[in-house]
């Protein structure tokens, strides 16, 4: 199922469902015709969110979110070079506990 909101011929939201439950959401937040944030649900519930907040076509940060809604880990990828360099870890508050890089 898509929905095209500002009518250019192109989905701008899309969803998947499987056994009827949400299964994933790709957005174009900004209409150029390509994805810029992915939402991935697990059991119906919003599991991880790819971002490309910079709509360059290329992801640089990944969000993982625990089963109760509350925002578990960031993946960074600043120079978006295709791997995580830095990961962020959040306790149930939503305080940064640990932040790790990634070298390479
Ligand atoms: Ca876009
Ligand atoms: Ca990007």
């Amino acid at each position: 199922m898509s929905l095209d909101r500002n009518g250019d011929g192109r989905p701008d939201v899309t969803w998947t469902y499987h056994d009827r439950k949400i299964a994933r959401i790709e957005r174009d937040r900004n209409f150029d015709g390509k994805v810029d944030l992915v939402q991935v649900y697990s059991q119906g519930v919003l599991a991880r969110e790819f971002h490309d907040d910079n709509f360059d076509g290329k992801p640089e940060s990944i969000k993982t979110f625990r089963f109760d809604g509350t925002l578990a880990m960031i993946e960074r990828d600043p120079q978006e070079r295709g791997y995580v360099a830095v990961a962020e870890y959040f306790d149930r508050s939503g305080k940064l506990v640990r932040r790790e890089t990634r070298g390479r």
